[in-house]
Formats: C-alpha cells, sequence, structure tokens
C-alpha cells in the first residue's frame, strides 16, 4: 500500500469498514428531512445568485462552530470541492515563493504528500514541541510556513487559543506563513474558539482550511474552504482559479442546512454520538494485556488503540480475514513510520451496530495474538 488512502479504499465495500474517517453513520430524524426535502433545495439554489448561496453556507457552517470573526464577503474565502482540494491549492500557491513547510508530526499522510507533490521541503514538527511553548527560533528561520493540523488528525489534539496567539505572533515575527487545518474542528468544542480573531489581529500571513466532509453523512457531498488573510502574500486567488470556477451551489445549500440543524441540537447529539462509541471501543478491548488508548483527551471522530508488542500490519491482515478493516498508523508518522508499527486507528463515525460487531472480532484477534 503506497498511502493510508489505498488503506481506507479497501475497505470502502466492507460492511465493517471502520478506515477512513469519513461520516457514515445513519442519518438522524431531523437529517434525513433534509435530505428528503432535496428537490425543493435544488430549486432553490438554482433561482438565486451563486455568491449568496456560497456566503450564507459559509457563514452558517462557520458560525456553528464559532469562528465569528471570520472574513467571509471579503473576497478571500474559496469553497472547493474538497479539503484536500483547497490544500493542493494552497500548495501550489505557496510553492511560487516558499522551499520549506514545517509540518506537524503525526498527521493524515495527504499533507505531506499534497506538499511535497508541488515540490516542498518538509521538516517535521513534533506535536510535543508544538504544545509545550515557543517554536525553535532555528525551524522558524529555516522555512516559509508552519503547518498545523488542530484538532490533529489521529491525535485530536487541539491548539488552545493561548498557543495559537503565541504561534501566530511567532510566525510574524519570522514572517513565516501559518496554516491551519481544521478539518475535524467540529467534533471538539475546545476548538471552537475564534481562531479568526486571533489571526486577524496577530499581524501574520495566514491561510485556514476548513471542511464540511468529516461531520456529516452526506455521501461525499461537501465543501472544503481555503480562507486566507487580507494579503498573505501568495497567489490563492489566481491558483483557486486555474483549478475552479466553483464549487455547487447545491452542495452549498446543502451544507447550508446541515449546520443550521447541527446549531438547532444537532452538534451535541453528535458529540454524544461519538464518545459513546469512543467508550464503546474503549471497553470492548478492555482487560486485553499491554492494550491502551493513548489518546485519552481526544474528542475526534477516530481513536487509536495501541498494541503491545503485537504488529499493527499483522493485526490488520489477520481483521482483513474476518472483513473487518481499521489503518495501520505507521503512514501517520510521515517522518518517521515505525512509530505506527504498533498502533491502529478505528474511525467513530459509524452506526453502533457494525462498530460493535468490528469491536468484538478486534477483541478475538487481540486475544489470540
Ligand atoms: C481520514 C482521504 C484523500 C481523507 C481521509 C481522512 N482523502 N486522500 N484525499 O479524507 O482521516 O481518514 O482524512
Amino acid at each position: 500500500m503506497n498511502n493510508l488512502t489505498e488503506f481506507e479504499c479497501l475497505a470502502l465495500n466492507s460492511p465493517l469498514n471502520l478506515a477512513d474517517g469519513h461520516a457514515r453513520q445513519a442519518l438522524t430524524a431531523s437529517q434525513a428531512r433534509i435530505i428528503d426535502d432535496l428537490p425543493n433545495l435544488f430549486a432553490k439554489a438554482a433561482a438565486r445568485p451563486p455568491e449568496e448561496v456560497g456566503l450564507d453556507a459559509c457563514r452558517a457552517y462557520l458560525g456553528l462552530l464559532g469562528q465569528h470573526s471570520h472574513p467571509v464577503g471579503d473576497g478571500r474565502v474559496f469553497a472547493c470541492y474538497s479539503s484536500s482540494v483547497a490544500m493542493e491549492i494552497f500548495a501550489r500557491a505557496l510553492a511560487q515563493t516558499g522551499e520549506s513547510v514545517a509540518l506537524i508530526h503525526p498527521t493524515f499522510d495527504n499533507i505531506p504528500d499534497i506538499l511535497r507533490g508541488v515540490g516542498l521541503n518538509l521538516v517535521p514538527l513534533e506535536e510535543d514541541v508544538l504544545h509545550d511553548g515557543d517554536l525553535p527560533r532555528a525551524l522558524l528561520n529555516s522555512v516559509s510556513c508552519v503547518f498545523v493540523t488542530t484538532p490533529n488528525n489521529p491525535t485530536g489534539r487541539v491548539v488552545s487559543e493561548e498557543r495559537l496567539r503565541a504561534l501566530a505572533a511567532q510566525c510574524a515575527d519570522h514572517d513565516v506563513i501559518l496554516a491551519l487545518d481544521t478539518s475535524f474542528r467540529g467534533f471538539d468544542p475546545r476548538a471552537h474558539f475564534d481562531h479568526y480573531r486571533v489571526l486577524e489581529s496577530s499581524g501574520c500571513r495566514w491561510v485556514v482550511i476548513e471542511d464540511t466532509g468529516k461531520l456529516w453523512p452526506t455521501l461525499e457531498l461537501k465543501i472544503g474552504w481555503l480562507v486566507t488573510a487580507r494579503e498573505p502574500g501568495l497567489p490563492v486567488a489566481k491558483i483557486y482559479s486555474d483549478i475552479l470556477l466553483g464549487s455547487s451551489p447545491l452542495v452549498l445549500a446543502l451544507v447550508q442546512r446541515f449546520a443550521e440543524d447541527a446549531a438547532d441540537g444537532g452538534l451535541p447529539d453528535l458529540h454524544r454520538f461519538i464518545a459513546g462509541n469512543r467508550a464503546l471501543v474503549r471497553q470492548a478491548l478492555a482487560g486485553l494485556p499491554d492494550v491502551d488508548f493513548p489518546d485519552l483527551d481526544s474528542r475526534a471522530s477516530v481513536e487509536r488503540v495501541r498494541l503491545g508488542a503485537r504488529s499493527s500490519l499483522e493485526v490488520w491482515s489477520t481483521l482483513r480475514e474476518h472483513n473487518v478493516y481499521m489503518l495501520p498508523c505507521q503512514k501517520f508518522h510521515w517522518a518517521d513510520p515505525h512509530e505506527g508499527d504498533h498502533m491502529l486507528r478505528v474511525a467513530l463515525a459509524r452506526s453502533a451496530a457494525p462498530l460493535g460487531e468490528a469491536m468484538r472480532a478486534l477483541r478475538f484477534v487481540l486475544s489470540t495474538r
């Protein structure tokens, strides 16, 4: 397998797919009503100016997640089909002026792959270094961008408001661009402080990649927004226009309706649902020798399981014989894959029945090794 997404593709047709981090649980009753209303949503989206549809969707989504100082309406919010498309556009823009990027380690491997794909050189930024205090000046002097995923995938660690303010100030001092990937922010209220207020007042050049794609089971109908500082010093608008004219007003209108439903009580329901699934995973494996959970504080829709001396690839292959799929963690550790040799990632945005069945299989496999 070349990357994590290839592992995820192998799992797509299995009913016991706990591999990818996309939302695959059943729609709630109120979400199902939105889907029932799709023909109407289509007609309404078609009848309005696309710009209005896009602005309303973005305001609803960012407002839901506490991002009240967003610059929506200021011509620097770019709607993309997915956050990976947004990231590719940012990476291409960055490659025109920069050479090196300090990238959070570990993180989902398509981020290093996209950045390397445009010729950028990567320097690992360990999570502990990021969270423990100021970044080393030598590091900041050697890169043109610091790229951070918060909450991080797969660990769930969140950059606090205090750390973000300090990080943005350091980036401003060193004229380094601060890039945030906030794809998992919806799951964790600790990531709902107003990031844009902090960034806008910091004086640093910044971009944020927002993603609706992890939150709701919308069959890959989603938006990745690329949001930039007023003067990012990068040709983002030009490169966006090379790739996209815009995103679908139908998808944008759908995102708006799901965001409104979430604001109406759906978001705390989702948080309870994920917390329940996390408890199910931890209980299903309780008491197994040398098995534990490194991310005790995580609220992301994924959970890592540490396997003791067992090999994650061997456990993965045995699970595959049961048609059960999870992710071995090597490739999250893009600078040092061995760090993931004894770890699996379990997706939690799944209905409880398949999750329970898969966890019984995992318990069986782990107790026979
Ligand atoms: C996760 C996969 C790619 C990504 C999966 C993910 N997308 N490769 N463009 O969405 O955590 O499983 O982030």
